[in-house]
């Protein structure tokens, strides 16, 4: 008997990683089959506000929590919740067996527009060029970004190229981002039926 939501999803692709440092304490759970639910605490609003539109727009389920040492300001916490998702991604994708692999999306957000294109390569990467207009977002230290891509490129072993192409106001320079990273992940981490089975590399591994 075959039953195509099995052949397609044989394994829960889900995981839970937590991360305890010094400066941080961090829970990620994800599952990326999920529909976009999303729980999320790191004591940044406008983080968590980019961290819901990974999970809306990746339909990710997400849930991550971190305490850190906000006191000193939020690089700690912003780059170790990068980690901390990276591992847990790198994690529930497993063998990478029928991964689409690349992904990319444009996303505009009235005057801004960003572009964002991602190679589950299993080589870190990261080239971005976001030039934002304020420095603060909110609490959010906008040059936090970067970090936080760094840090999930890191350990979800990703070649991530991030541009924002147009954009005079930071908070909609982020958020057209963090949505084009969600779009280009959920491209990249979707399964190939055509493809069951098949590390998408003529190498044979990623
Ligand atoms: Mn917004």
């Amino acid at each position: 008997m075959t039953n195509s939501t099995t052949d397609s999803l044989p394994v829960p692709r889900t995981a839970e990683v937590s991360r305890d440092t010094a400066e941080t304490k961090i829970t990620v759970k994800v599952n990326l089959d999920g529909t976009g639910k999303a729980a999320l605490s790191t004591g940044i609003g406008f983080f968590d506000h980019m961290l819901d539109q990974i999970a809306r727009h990746g339909l990710i389920d997400l849930d991550i929590h971190a305490v850190g040492d906000l006191h000193i300001d939020g690089h700690h916490t912003v780059e170790d919740v990068g980690i901390t998702l990276g591992q847990a991604v790198a994690q529930a994708v497993g063998d990478k067996k029928g991964l689409r692999r690349y992904g990319h999306a444009y996303v505009p957000l009235d005057e801004a527009l960003s572009r964002v294109v991602i190679d589950f390569s299993g080589r870190p990467g990261l080239v971005m060029n976001v030039p934002f207009k304020s420095g603060m977002i909110g609490t959010f230290d906008s040059q936090l970004a970067y970090e936080f891509f760094q840090g999930f490129v890191n350990h979800a072993f990703v070649t991530l190229h991030i541009d924002n192409l147009k954009g005079e106001n930071a908070h909609h320079q982020a958020e057209t981002v963090f949505k084009a990273f969600a779009r280009a992940l959920r491209m990249a981490l979707e399964i190939d039926p055509r493809s069951i089975g098949v590390i998408p590399s003529t190498k044979g591994s990623l």
